[in-house]
């Protein structure tokens, strides 16, 4: 067998050697005369020595793919005896202390199928920066503790590329002869290269403003293909929403006098935060109620938001390296959970947040990645935009926010804006302005941003009837996760209430408090790795509620019975309690049945429950719905070692078709009062709840196996005016083999071919049925007409769907899954690395597996890796995920 050493390319950054720059960057003049075949760039940079950088003389630029053609300082062109060019490193020798350095280079954007530097999207140049794509453009320092002052000079042919866009503000536009025009731009804010951005292209234009509480107006653009001009309406009132929170709740205000946003069909992720010109994957652009789903409409709002309230948490303060990526991805998406929050409803985006912690982010903390959110070292920095970085990153975040309170919090960021803007800080800074802002001592706290894995907390409550008192005992657990064996014990801030049997909250007066001023509930500090709370004048039993809105990711082994569980299920009044009670108590039932092969899931007092559930009108149907869904696969494989695929599918499927059958008249009842409650094209919150519920009861009714159930979604799928609709019929159908599925199916198909956001949704719909016979259907999607490896939402929507959303179908027991996707990864690897990466993780979880499931695993990360040139992203997930 061939033998290949892919480790020379796949080099290792560690956080305890970063050493600032020698010199800076106070402009850069940047022209790109912009031509098929070869775009011609030229920089030039105005830097100085670094006062704290060091005397060396050599200033270090980044490079990739480039080709150099010239190189001149202060005027004379440098030979060859100049510099030296070593991979992706060029050492210009003998650099004065203040100096002009022309930088020109030749690039390909036709043929760059990574997306990332200056690449081509239908007809388009577009750039994608963050974090290291700036040195694909030109040689420079790229890393985002330069920051430079840019003025970008645009030049192409005027016909196909009318529109010429980069950061800032539009200085100059002018002919250029022979069919050519340009365009410059000035960005006035200081930033980092990989906030850089340009793009040229035959683009529509959607208009309007935005004043600013001090009265200023921000002229707002959203760019997209012509067609496309009336699905921006949603965008663009988020952006408008966006501001205004933002202003309210931070007292924020947007900086320069435009903002615009480009839609791009090929995209690598969700979008990006560049200085005044965000570029969003048009996924998170287009819609209206025919083509989106409410859940589009709320990711869309979300990512906008999250991307504009980067301009103050990201671009004016930025990260000094990328270990800190945390600090501004944590704190900007706590920013936008906040937003939607106050958009919409809090308790069920808290719980939305939390399922999404669990299925994604625990696993990921349990296995070869973990990682902290900041972490010490990596290979490729791509790899660690990771749920651990932004989702846990927040939760920190938001620990901070419930330590300190909303004022002193607020206090805490204005005075890290005080201290930091225009600066490149790290998270240690961020948590410092918190720490002097309130007084509050966040030492044991900052834990959290070193140590990795998921803490557990073991809890239990006894209650001693003749002294009145009730003892809370916690005990933290802290598993060793790769490179951290041993953890000190953290500050783990638990939220609790206890309740009565009539599920009033009581007091909580611990010992040595006073009776009258005890709290209904509380945030104990768990500190020590084990610890006892006494609450007194406790007169009966009560049950706990804990981890009340979910208020540190950690695992809660709560102790619970069955019986108690269902009872906070039924009582709690804390959203997330209530919901993480039924979560919990279903993950028992099912992995119970898993396991001893039971035929019937779910106990009948579970069903009184639900019974109960459906009939109350006074919950809102939203959470309804949230309380009603059962735990995922993936969750499930989570709480069961070895865990059996094919089992917890079997038992999920028993659990719904219980539910389908034992309520299936309630079921049949609200499902018609739903269908009567809103339009479908209202967009407001409660309708979106009202639709998420009635989605959630045809897909019980469907699952209970009646034909009249299939026959009532067949005719919802046939006769939808709306993607929502449209969508939930076809996931209701999807698995079950019946003529209706492939009816519908068909008809979807054949109605949005040409819709390429829309088709997307039918190859995942394709790809994340349960019924066998999927994987060779996914296979023969490969060769589909509309397939296309080089667009990233096409291969996320079909091989991303398939082995992140069909847990049953990937894991089969034969490995034809994980050879699959093995296939795919080297497939994509020499097209593009990143989202060759992102789809890596799968494989990485072999420890979770059975014997064979584990062998097969490895087998196909030891295959990828043996693949000759096999990129640093991929190479670091496989190594790491080999072990
Ligand atoms: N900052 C970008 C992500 C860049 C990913 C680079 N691989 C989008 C965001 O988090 O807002
Ligand atoms: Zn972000």
């Amino acid at each position: 067998m061939e033998r290949v050493d892919n480790a020379p390319r796949a080099k290792v950054k560690n956080l305890a050697d970063y050493t600032p720059p020698t010199f800076l960057i106070d402009t850069v003049d940047l022209d790109f005369d912009l031509r098929d075949g070869e775009t011609i760039v030229t920089a030039v940079l105005k830097g100085r020595r670094n006062p704290g950088g060091g005397s060396a003389g050599t200033l270090e630029l980044d490079g990739q793919d480039l080709r150099l053609v010239s190189l001149t300082l202060n005027g004379v062109s440098v030979g060859a005896d100049g510099y030296e060019i070593a991979g992706d490193r060029l050492s210009l020798k003998a650099v004065p202390d203040a100096f002009t350095l022309e930088v020109v280079t030749a690039i390909v954007p036709e043929k760059n199928t990574a997306l990332e530097g200056l690449y081509m999207s239908e007809g388009m140049y577009c750039t994608q920066c963050e974090a290291e794509g700036f040195r694909r453009i030109t040689y420079f320092p790229d890393r985002p503790d330069v920051m430079a002052v840019y003025t970008t000079r645009l030049e192409a042919d005027a016909a196909r590329f009318p529109v010429l866009l980069s950061n800032g503000n539009l200085t100059e536009t002018g002919d250029a002869g022979e069919g050519r025009h340009f365009a410059v731009w000035h960005d006035p804010f200081p930033k980092p290269s990989y906030l850089f951005a340009a793009v040229a292209g035959d683009l529509a234009c959607i208009s309007d403003s935005f004043r600013t509480t001090s009265g200023r107006d921000v002229a707002l653009r959203i760019y997209v293909e012509h067609g496309n001009e009336h699905l921006c309406a949603h965008t663009m009132d988020s952006l408008k929403r966006s501001m205004r929170w933002d202003e309210d709740v931070f007292g924020l205000e947007y900086d320069l006098d435009l903002f615009m946003i480009v839609a791009v069909g090929h995209f690598n992720m969700g979008a990006m935060e560049n200085k005044g010109l965000n570029i969003f994957n048009s996924k998170f652009v287009l819609a209206d109620p025919e083509t989106a789903t409410d859940g589009d409409y709320e990711r869309l709002e979300g990512i906008v938001a999250h991307e504009y309230f980067h301009n103050w948490t990201g671009n004016r303060v930025t990260c000094r390296d990328w270990f800190q990526l945390s600090l501004k991805e944590g704190l900007t998406v706590f920013r936008d959970q906040e937003f939607t929050s106050d958009m919409h409803s809090r308790g069920v985006k808290r719980v939305a947040d939390a399922r999404l912690l669990r299925a994604a982010q625990f696993p990921e903390d349990s296995g070869p990645t973990a990682h902290p959110i900041r972490p010490e070292s990596y290979v490729e920095i791509n790899n660690f935009y990771t749920v651990t970085i932004y989702e846990k990153g927040a939760e920190v975040i938001r620990m901070i926010y419930n330590l300190l309170g909303a004022e002193s919090f607020r206090q805490g960021m204005d005075l890290y804006f005080e201290r930091h803007d225009g600066q490149a800080v790290r998270c240690e800074d961020f948590v410092a302005a918190m720490e002097d802002a309130s007084g509050v001592d966040l030492g044991q706290f900052r834990l959290w941003y070193s140590q990795s894995g998921t803490p557990e907390l073991e809890v239990s409550l006894s209650h001693d009837a003749s002294a009145k008192t009730a003892t809370l005992k916690v005990r933290q657990i802290l598993p060793p996760t790769p490179g951290q064996r041993d953890k000190k014990p953290m500050l783990i801030p638990l939220s609790m209430a206890l309740l009565d049997p009539a599920g009033r909250e009581m007091p909580l007066q611990l010992r040595g408090e006073n009776a009258e001023t005890a709290p209904a509930s509380r945030v104990l500090s768990v500190i020590e790795q084990e610890q006892e709370f006494v609450f007194e004048n406790v007169e009966t039993p009560p049950i706990p509620s804990l981890l009340r809105g979910f208020s540190a990711p950690v695992k809660l082994h709560s102790g619970l019975s069955g019986d108690e569980e269902r009872f906070l299920f039924q009582h709690d009044s804390d959203p997330f309690a209530r919901w993480d009670a039924g979560q919990s108590y279903l993950t028992r039932m099912l992995l119970s049945a898993a396991m001893d092969g039971r035929e019937t899931v779910l106990e009948a007092t579970f069903h009184d429950a639900v019974a109960e559930i459906l009939r109350d009108p006074s919950l809102e149907p939203a959470f309804a719905a949230e309380l009603l869904t059962l735990p995922g696969e993936s969750v499930l494989a989570e709480s069961m070692r070895p865990a059996d695929p094919d089992a917890i599918h079997r038992v999920r499927r028993a659990a719904r078709k219980e539910i389908g059958l034992k309520h299936a008249d309630a079921l049949q009842a609200l499902y018609e009062r739903l269908a009567k409650a809103y339009a479908a094209d209202d967009m407001s919150t409660a309708a979106m709840g009202s639709r998420a519920l009635k989605a959630l009861v045809l897909g019980y009714l469907v699952a209970g196996g009646e034909a009249d159930a299939r026959a009532l979604a067949a005719r919802q799928a046939s006769e939808a005016v709306s993607m929502t609709e449209s969508m939930a019929a076809l996931q209701a159908l999807n698995g079950t083999d019946c003529p209706e599925r492939t009816a519908a199916l068909a008809a979807f198909h054949d109605r949005w071919e040409n819709a390429p956001l829309v088709l997307d949704k039918w190859f995942s719909l394709r790809a994340m049925s349960s019924l066998p016979g999927t994987l060779s259907e996914v296979e023969a999607l490969l060769q589909h007409p509309k397939f296309d490896f080089g667009t990233p939402n096409r291969v996320r929507a079909l091989i991303g769907a398939f082995v992140s959303g069909n847990p049953v179908q990937f894991h089969a027991a034969d490995g034809s899954g994980y050879s699959f996707l093995a296939d795919q990864i080297i497939k994509l690897d020499g097209l593009n690395p990143q989202i060759a990466a992102r789809l890596v993780a799968p494989l990485t979880r072999w420890k979770k597996y059975d014997e064979a499931r584990q062998r097969m695993m490895r087998e196909c990360l030891e295959r990828i890796l043996r693949q000759p040139g096999l990129s640093p992203d991929v190479t670091e997930l496989v190594t790491k995920g080999l072990g």
